[in-house]
């Protein structure tokens, strides 16, 4: 294992439906630390940027209409292999077959969301954590 961090974001569903404090918790339970933290209305030049290797994709727009429809949480998380261990507690990328006992299996709510609602977004790489840690911080 390497100490790593990476880039955790509690996405505008999430803050809105009042699961930050959640969120954070099972951040903090794992013992993974908190480095820093802020409340962000993203813009479409910081989505585009974030979201860079999406724009084309059917679901690009969508997806980054919904990341301006109210603020997120950004937080730097550090600790051992976190960058995969972030993505193994949030769960696959859509809630509706996402595992029980993850983030996105536990919360996300398969009534009439879309894919892109799904609570959290972590980095999945080194790579694209110290690109998108410069990019909200
Ligand atoms: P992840 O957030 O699990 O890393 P991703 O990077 O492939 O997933 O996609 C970024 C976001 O885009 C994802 O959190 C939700 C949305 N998304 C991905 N695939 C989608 C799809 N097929 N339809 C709608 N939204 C999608
Ligand atoms: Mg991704």
């Amino acid at each position: 294992t390497a100490l790593e961090e990476t880039l955790v974001l509690v996405k505008p569903d999430g803050v809105a439906r009042g699961l930050t404090g959640e969120i954070l918790g099972r951040i903090e339970a794992k013992g993974y630390a908190l480095v820093d933290i802020r409340l962000v209305q993203a813009d479409r030049d910081l989505l585009a940027s974030h979201y860079e290797e999406h724009v084309g994709k059917p679901f690009y727009e969508p997806l980054v209409e919904f990341m301006q429809s109210g603020p997120t949480v950004a937080i730097r998380v550090a600790g051992n292999s976190v960058i995969a261990g972030f993505r193994s507690l949030a769960g696959t990328t859509d809630p509706t077959t996402a595992a029980p006992g993850t983030i996105r299996g536990d919360l996300g709510r398969d009534w009439g969301l879309k894919v892109q609602q799904n609570l959290v977004h972590g980095s999945d790489s080194p790579e694209s954590a110290a690109r998108e840690l410069a990019l909200w911080f």
